[in-house]
């Protein structure tokens, strides 16, 4: 949970999930999806949880999994997921431990490890073909200590590191076309909102071997400035405006599984959140809105 918050209209309560005893934010959308992913994954399998908000769900020695938990640096769950791999690749080739007790390697991590601290050991796990599931919850910002900006906060956002009329001067980086080039097994975006779409993309990345992502989006009411109760909301905007484009890589090809139409202003999902409250605020920034919007606009004018 965040130490610095951008201002919600209403005091945001913290609530205690999965019997743990660990506060998290109510309406956390990182929680949302990652909860639907574990109902699907189930017990057998690691967590390899890079440090962020949803270490705070593991206090040791108890997690709210009925698997496994290892903690690591930002930047190195890839790497410590690929010592667990082989752990358990050794205990099986040595019978000590039966087929059937095999565990699947699951990645956890924020954004600010997928994006950019942990970019280097994850490409590399991917170039040696780890068998391996990488979960990236995007909260587009540093939730853990602040929000402040990451390599995956959005254009024009307000962050505690990210203030005046225009916010962030930087862009989203594209972290599933990353992930493409360097076919993978599988590679999907998710939302927590979107439940279907997200329950088929778990079922067809736990059926596959080899490296696979899946990135969700995690609309979160603490660092984007909502009110809890709208998180799923929130979600569902992300995708009807089309900023959030809900699509699978398989076989070498990418699919989007859902096409918004029509296609919402962008504007429905900005001035839902406090981070972008200064392109309404005190007067409209019409250049700005318009460059979001022309983006997405042209982000679908090349999807058949
Ligand atoms: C190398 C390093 N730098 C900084 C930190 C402090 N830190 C802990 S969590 C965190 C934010 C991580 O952001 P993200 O991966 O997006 O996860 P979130 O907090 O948003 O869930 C930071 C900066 C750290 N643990 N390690
Ligand atoms: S992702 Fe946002 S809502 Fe979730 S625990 Fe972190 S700060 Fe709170
Ligand atoms: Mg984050």
């Amino acid at each position: 949970m965040s130490t610095q918050k951008i201002k919600s209209s209403k005091p945001l309560p913290s609530v205690h999930l999965l019997g743990t005893g660990t506060p998290m934010c109510a309406g956390c959308g990182g929680l949302e999806a990652v909860h639907e992913v574990y109902d699907i994954l189930g017990a057998k399998t690691v967590f390899v949880n890079a440090a962020g908000c949803l270490t705070l769900l593991a206090t040791y020695p108890f997690t709210p999994f009925r698997g496994s938990w290892l903690y690591t640096a930002m930047a190195s769950a890839p790497a410590g997921a690929q010592g667990v791999r082989d752990a358990l690749d050794v205990l099986l080739a040595k019978g000590r431990i039966p087929a059937d007790e095999d565990l699947e390697v699951v990645v956890l991590s924020g954004d600010g490890s997928a994006y950019g601290m942990g970019l280097s050991a994850t490409s590399s796990a991917i170039e040696r073909g780890l068998n391996f599931l990488y979960v990236c919850y995007d909260n587009e910002g540093f939730g853990n200590t602040g929000q402040q900006y990451s390599e995956a906060t959005p254009h024009a956002a307000h962050t505690a590191t990210s203030l005046g009329q225009a916010g962030f001067a930087g862009y989203k980086k594209d972290l599933f076309a990353i992930w493409t080039a360097h076919r993978p097994a599988y590679a999907a975006t998710v939302v927590g909102a979107e439940p279907l779409d997200l329950t088929r993309k778990i079922e067809k990345a736990k059926d596959l071997k080899g490296p696979r992502l899946i990135l969700a989006l995690a609309p979160c009411p603490t660092g984007w400035g909502f009110d809890p109760k709208d998180a799923v909301e929130i979600g569902k905007l992300a995708v009807k405006t089309g900023l959030w484009p809900l699509k699978e890589y398989v076989d070498g090809q990418v699919r989007h599984t859902k096409i918004p139409h029509p296609r919402l202003p962008v504007e429905e999902y900005l001035q839902r959140q406090n981070r972008f409250a200064h392109l309404f605020k005190p007067q409209r920034n019409e250049a700005l809105i318009n460059e979001i919007q022309a983006r997405v606009d042209a982000y679908w004018a090349g999807v058949s």
